[in-house]
């Protein structure tokens, strides 16, 4: 447990995105928390610690400075996700920080999400450096830097790719502290980092951590040949740490994972079930047609775009296919505030919109585009009732859609009432595990192929043949696939990278580098 191993010590988790969005409803403040097991997660670490989580004080996609506070909120128990009887737990401060507009576009929209996320994701063509960015970058950092050490922490945990220089901020106030940063996003190789104009300086501004974990040992490894590279005063040495500055750095791997237990149950609620009642009944989803399901932000790394394509191909070769199953897209809109991000948007549903045109008949539509706003159990719904999934994203430093699917597939076919509440005979779904077609390019591929049907999702003719395969598979073949990739998911879980997570944060890890 994370509060018994930090003892006295004080915890101060630092992200971009707060835990807690606020928002005005009808002229009232209210607090909600974003879907997602990585928030959960967290929340419930920081809230057993009883130390402070520093955040901007809307991170939120759709930005509003109107509903931005700034300062301090405490977080109480009851609050913090799990069980609000679980009274054993001190709760937390949350120091929300208002940053102002023009900020915001500089350092969010702008450095993190149009230099570097482009970047880690070895993608060239939407990289924009535009000159304000980078000054905002090192601005907002200071920022979250400032509120951490005004915290006093012992013990410093930042998150992800928007805080790559607050740790040497940190440290130069707080040599004493630990600081620990893990990086969401894959870490691309030297030839691709080079393209950054202030690597160096990122670089530096991570080496002021004591450990930066990553997804696989690939992305560490990356990492660590940028650091041999383009810090000449830095040494990798043989067992893979750093040594900078007069201190040692670890990078580790801790493959990110799901609360398998948690999704299994969404699946297996009335909510997953009621929902998918409401999808079929709105797009007249025929019970006898194979679900495809695609869940993505609409971020043109997740592939969606390749995955139409693949689609497209499959009716075109294979004639037979037509009005055999349905491709669900559950998508969302992101990062709308990039030029980048709208036309993917309107490329996504211009290619829908083609495919069903060129493809569909009076009684079927190929591909479903919902854009509901769903919370963690409705999702698990469309999880639930999937017959297969596709997960192709060019690239992806682990992906949990693919996790959920698998964790949320083999539930037991729906209680009597709600199946025969429209007449809908669900007793045809679900009676085996659903096949997941998957990106090689994901952090997950690792771990989930070859039970996962791996694809290049550049290569159409055969993306399509795979989609092609996973609607095909006979029901042996999907069962052996699916237990598989289960026990796999079970493994590497939340909990198992929650686990790592406190013994890098408590320097348990340093102990077993030591022995190496
Ligand atoms: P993301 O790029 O956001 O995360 P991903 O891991 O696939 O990618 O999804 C995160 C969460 O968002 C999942 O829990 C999923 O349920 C939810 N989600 C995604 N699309 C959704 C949709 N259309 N509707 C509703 N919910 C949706 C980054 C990295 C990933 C890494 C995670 C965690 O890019 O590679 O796995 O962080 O480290």
């Amino acid at each position: 447990m994370i509060d018994d191993a930090l003892g006295d010590r004080s915890l101060v988790v630092v992200s971009n995105r707060e835990p807690y969005v606020h928002e005005y409803v009808e002229g009232e403040p209210t607090a909600e928390r974003p879907a997602g097991g990585l928030v959960t997660a967290l929340d419930g670490v920081v809230a057993k610690t009883g130390g402070t989580w520093v955040a901007w004080g809307s991170g939120d996609a759709d930005f509003d400075p109107a509903v931005a506070p700034d300062g301090e909120v405490a977080v109480p128990p009851g609050d913090s996700g799990g069980d609000p009887a679980d009274d054993d737990r001190p709760g937390y401060t949350l120091s929300r920080l208002d940053l102002p507009r023009r900020l915001v576009e500089n350092y969010y929209y702008g450095y993190s999400n149009q230099v570097l996320w482009p970047i880690c994701h070895l993608e060239a063509d939407p990289v924009t450096v535009d000159p304000a960015f980078a000054p905002a970058y090192r601005e907002a950092n200071r920022r979250f830097a400032e509120r951490a050490v005004a915290a006093d922490p012992d013990v410093v945990w930042f998150q992800d790719y928007h805080l790559a220089l607050a740790p040497q901020y940190v440290r130069e106030q707080r040599p004493d502290a630990r600081l620990v940063q893990f990086w969401h996003v894959p870490w691309p190789t030297p030839e691709f980092f080079e393209i950054c104009p202030q690597g160096t300086e990122l670089l530096r501004g991570l080496l002021g951590n004591d450990a930066i974990g990553f997804h696989l040992e690939r992305y560490a490894a990356n990492f660590r040949d940028c650091v041999a590279r383009f810090v000449p005063d830095a040494a990798v040495t043989e067992s893979g740490t750093i040594r900078y500055d007069g201190r040692t750095v670890e990078t580790y791997a801790s493959p990110i994972g799901v609360d398998t237990e948690r999704v299994a149950a969404n699946a297996r609620s009335d909510g997953a079930t009621h929902y998918w009642d409401r999808v079929t009944d709105r797009y007249d989803l025929d019970p006898e047609r194979s679900i495809v399901l695609g869940v993505d932000r609409l971020d043109y790394t997740k592939g969606v775009i390749e995955r139409l394509d693949a689609l497209a191909h499959l009716l075109e070769t294979n004639p037979g296919l037509a009005g055999e199953f349905t491709y669900v897209q559950k998508g969302t809109r992101t990062r709308e505030g990039i030029p980048a991000y709208r036309r993917y948007y309107d490329e996504v549903r211009d290619r829908i919109a083609d495919l069903n045109g060129a493809y569909g008949t009076p009684d079927w539509t190929p591909v479903v585009y919902i854009e509901d706003d769903v919370d963690d159990r409705e999702l698990a719904g469309l999880y639930r009732y999937a017959d297969a999934a596709v997960v192709s994203s060019r690239r992806d430093g682990m992906n949990l859609v693919a996790k959920e699917f698998v964790a949320a597939q083999g539930q037991p076919a729906p209680n009597a009432g709600l199946a025969q509440a429209d007449g809908l005979d669900r007793s045809t779904r679900n009676r085996t595990p659903g096949a997941l077609v998957l990106s090689r390019f994901v952090g997950a591929a690792e771990s989930l192929c070859p039970a996962a049907l791996s694809v290049n999702p550049y290569d159409v003719a055969g993306f399509a043949e795979t989609i092609r395969t996973a609607l095909t598979m006979d029901e042996t073949e999907r069962r052996e696939r699916a237990a598989s990739m289960r026990a796999s998911v079970r493994e590497d879980d939340i909990d198992a990278w929650l686990a790592t997570q406190t013994d890098v944060l408590t320097g348990e890890s340093r102990i077993a580098a030591d022995d190496d």
